[in-house]
């Protein structure tokens, strides 16, 4: 019985594909199956002729659901309509821990990891270049980085700036960089890191005579520069003595709306540089541009106008301000969108 069954289904098969005439409507092809691993499951196979199709084959876990080959067609009737790819195959999805380049959790987003919730990506590859400011005390890439992402931040020191250098990181964040001259390729290689998805934020206000010069030729091919006016200068705290005061920074209060301004009221600056040239406005101050943001093909430049961010006295000692929260929205801003983009830490109790 069964081997007369089969007979007759290649008969109909050999005779009647591409058939279209008459009485009947072609099967329609079979529906994919779903995957039951993280992606979808195989297209259906093709759905038999006949007045129904047939059920499409099961999706295999672990690739991608693919469209299921075009029905058959029936006995005098349309060819059937081609199978469905599997959908997203519920259960079995893999969670996002690992730094390992990888969408794990299948959401979009590779290595969106942040463990401690802290809002900074567990996964984020930062590196510094350039030496930290000397006119306060700490360093937010030592303690407050290496806290919060398992890599924290490198510090390229001397190393001649290329393609391989630069690589690895998603962040480059410059500091002092004053008398370093960086040569024709340098400047290159890192305008191409960037276009191709790095984020750079570039610091200033060391007071050096001529610090602008080394790090405005690295944001050269962006079209923008820190001038040579000093601006923001910090004082001492009202009613102190003023020999023998802390001189403080002066609050930034004029921000316009922009990814890393966001819940940002008051960050402190002290002896800073205007930001001049072409570029989304983040932040002004005594008539000038303090900050500005850059888009550049995949990748971003933030420029900022100043380098007291980086010193304890401006994180723990101006609680009107909110340092923290401005690194943690500039780090996230600068680095691609499908990479280690992590929610908001939650507001304190
Ligand atoms: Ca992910
Ligand atoms: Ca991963
Ligand atoms: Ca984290």
């Amino acid at each position: 019985m069964g081997r007369t069954f089969k007979v007759c289904v290649s008969l109909w098969i050999a005779t009647c594909v591409g058939c279209a005439a008459s009485a009947g409507t072609g099967g329609h092809g079979g529906v994919g199956g779903a995957g039951s691993g993280a992606v979808g499951g195989d297209g259906g196979s093709a759905g038999m002729g006949g007045s129904s199709g047939g059920g499409g084959g099961a999706g295999t876990a672990g690739t991608a659901g693919a469209a299921g080959a075009a029905g058959l067609g029936g006995i005098g009737g349309f060819g059937g309509v081609g199978g469905i790819g599997g959908a997203s195959g519920a259960g079995g999805i893999a969670d996002e821990t690992q730094c390992n380049g990888i969408d794990d959790d299948n959401d979009g987003v590779i290595d969106d990891v942040d463990v401690g919730m802290d809002g900074v990506c567990d996964c984020l590859t930062v590196a510094t270049l350039g030496t930290p400011g000397g006119a306060g005390q700490g360093n937010v890439f030592n303690s407050w980085l290496d806290a919060r992402s398992a890599m924290g931040a490198v510090d390229l020191g001397g190393m001649t700036l290329s393609a391989a250098v630069l690589a690895p990181f998603q962040v480059l964040v410059v500091q002092n960089v004053e008398g370093r001259v960086f040569s024709a390729d340098e400047i290159q290689a890192v305008e191409a890191w960037i276009r191709a998805g790095g984020g750079l934020m570039t610091l200033i206000g060391y007071s050096g005579p001529n610090e602008g010069t080394s790090v405005n030729t690295l944001l050269s091919p962006f079209g923008v520069s820190y001038g040579t006016q000093d601006v923001m200068q910090g004082a001492c705290p009202p009613g102190s003595i003023p020999v023998l005061c802390t001189r403080e920074s002066k609050a930034v209060t004029e921000w316009q709306g922009h990814a890393i301004s966001m819940g940002v009221t008051q960050v402190g600056m002290d002896n800073g540089k205007p930001v001049l040239g072409n570029g989304t406005i983040v932040a002004t101050g005594e008539g000038h541009t303090l900050a500005m943001a850059i888009e550049a093909d995949l990748g971003k430049v933030f420029v900022w106008g100043d380098e007291w961010i980086t010193f304890d006295s401006d994180w723990s000692g101006r609680p009107e301000f909110q340092v923290e929260l401005f690194w943690t929205n500039a780090l996230k801003w600068l680095t691609p969108v499908t990479e280690c983009q992590v929610p908001p830490a939650p507001p304190p109790d």
